[in-house]
């Protein structure tokens, strides 16, 4: 059985479920929520369900149901690699089964077919300023490729059909899917690397064709393997997720969808903080002339960044309430790296993970004083000659991309409703607070 029809049975199984929940059952109480979470971003308010992944707060992320070292370990690995393809994980988000070697080599094949970046996405990419940053080229790159959207044109043709158009989006997700490594990686050239491109390698999968293409090292295929997996889910409520979900929701195609979550990506709450995180450790190894700081020297510095009213970027995290689990896949791939392991920025970035807690929780502010994925992503990326640290958003972003399509085809699949959440007036909210 096909990727398509494996994931049309989980489908046809899954919808009865939804359909009970919501006919028998609607008027269960889920939660109730504050004052606080309202004005607070909805923190903690559960309006979203998913099934691809769970971020338990003091476990972090499960995949499927998988830990991170578990998922690593279950899925097909690339010949002569330690790491899975990405197209392996693609299947797993999608239907929750672990593939089989040839499961994940009908996505390597399928996502080869499509990897074609067409030539007028080229010519809006060179058309735009050269120093527009690369996630602003990322997101109108996707958006450009709307005109192809297999779910909007039938749509507009009159084919819209609830329980079928799950299809069209599944279609449109692969395609979209198959260009970002591409697109990516042409984003990277040109804007790095004096405009001189390198065409894809047919007998490289996806993780390790994009280590190719911005002309990295065979080293490199593996992190860039490991970090789009690191990178693609966790949950629905993170500022990127929610949005591809939100504008999806409207019934927008996924290009419309992914563009507009990649724009949230690009913030620096979010995902942008790795290149801040980069930016701040740069800057402070360089005024140390390179040399790693002392314990008391990084206090001051850390204290220095609190103080002048700025986040310590790369630590806390909205719902996770302890070190952030793709943060310690990370150590651990530098601790096993020869080479990396006494990197001084590595150097320097393991001694913040042991001073920056204790300074978070003396300010008191944040709630979870420990590092998150971006504190650790960046590292890698210098060691391996990756040094425009503005480009790291994008690999986040093609990282994403995996964990909210296949978010957006499952929306489809089970006709999740268009978003629209309610507001009031703040006079409203002081009158339930009974001050007025
Ligand atoms: N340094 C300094 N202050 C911090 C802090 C940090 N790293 N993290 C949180 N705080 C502060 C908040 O700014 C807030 O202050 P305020 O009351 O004056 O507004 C207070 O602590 C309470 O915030 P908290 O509830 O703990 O955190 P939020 O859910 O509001 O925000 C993020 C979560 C991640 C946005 C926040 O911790 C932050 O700004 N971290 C630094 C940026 C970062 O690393 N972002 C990446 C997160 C992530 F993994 C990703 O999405 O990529």
């Amino acid at each position: 059985m096909g990727l398509k029809d494996v994931l049309k049975k989980k489908i046809d199984e899954q919808r009865p479920r939804t359909t009970k929940l919501v006919k028998e059952f609607g008027d269960v109480k889920v939660g109730e929520y504050t004052i606080a979470q309202t004005i607070g971003g909805g923190r903690g308010i559960k309006s979203l369900v998913t099934d691809i992944s769970y971020l338990d707060p003091m476990e972090g992320i499960r995949f499927r149901g998988m830990t991170i070292p578990e998922t690593f370990a279950a899925l097909p690995k690339v010949p002569g690699s330690d790491y899975p393809y990405v197209e392996g994980f693609w299947y797993l988000l999608l239907t929750g089964d672990v593939p089989t070697v040839e499961q994940t080599q009908e996505v390597v094949d399928m996502w080869k077919e499509y990897a074609q970046v067409p030539q007028y996405v080229i010519d809006i990419l060179r058309a735009m300023p050269r120093d527009s940053h690369p996630m602003a080229m990322f997101s109108a790159a996707i958006v450009a490729m709307q005109r192809e959207s297999i779910f909007a044109k039938n749509y507009s043709e009159g084919k819209f059909n609830k329980m079928t158009c799950w299809e069209d989006m599944y279609e449109d997700c692969n395609i979209l899917m198959a260009r970002l490594a591409p697109i990516g990686a042409y984003i990277y050239r040109m804007k790095y690397k004096g405009d001189t491109h390198i065409p894809a390698d047919p007998s490289l999968d996806f993780g390790a064709n994009f280590a190719h293409m911005i002309g990295q090292s065979k080293e490199y295929m593996d992190v860039a393997r490991m970090y789009f997996i690191l990178h693609s889910d966790h949950e629905s409520g993170n500022v990127s997720a929610h949005t591809t979900h939100l504008v999806a929701s409207a019934l927008s195609d996924a290009y419309y969808s992914l563009s507009a979550g990649i724009n949230g990506l690009a913030g620096p709450l979010h995902g942008l903080a790795n290149e801040e995180v980069l930016r701040w450790t740069q800057n402070f190894l360089e005024k140390l002339g390179g040399e790693v700081p002392t314990k008391e020297g990084l206090e001051k510095a850390l204290w220095d960044t609190l103080n002048s009213g700025q986040v310590i970027p790369g630590y806390g995290h909205a719902v996770l309430r302890k070190t952030d689990p793709r943060y310690t896949s990370q150590r651990e791939f530098c601790l096993n790296t020869p080479g990396l392991k006494d990197y001084p920025l590595f150097k320097l970035v393991a001694l913040i993970f042991e001073v920056a807690p204790d300074v978070l929780l003396k300010h008191g502010k944040a709630k979870n004083p420990w590092p998150n994925v971006d504190a650790q992503s960046g590292v890698i990326q210098w060691y391996y000659g990756v040094t425009q640290y503005e480009f790291y958003t994008v690999l986040f972003g093609i990282g994403r991309a995996l964990g909210v399509l296949a978010n957006i085809t499952w929306d489809r699949a089970l006709g999740y409703a268009i978003e629209r959440p309610k507001s009031v007036t703040t006079a409203m909210l002081e009158e339930v607070a009974g001050i007025k």
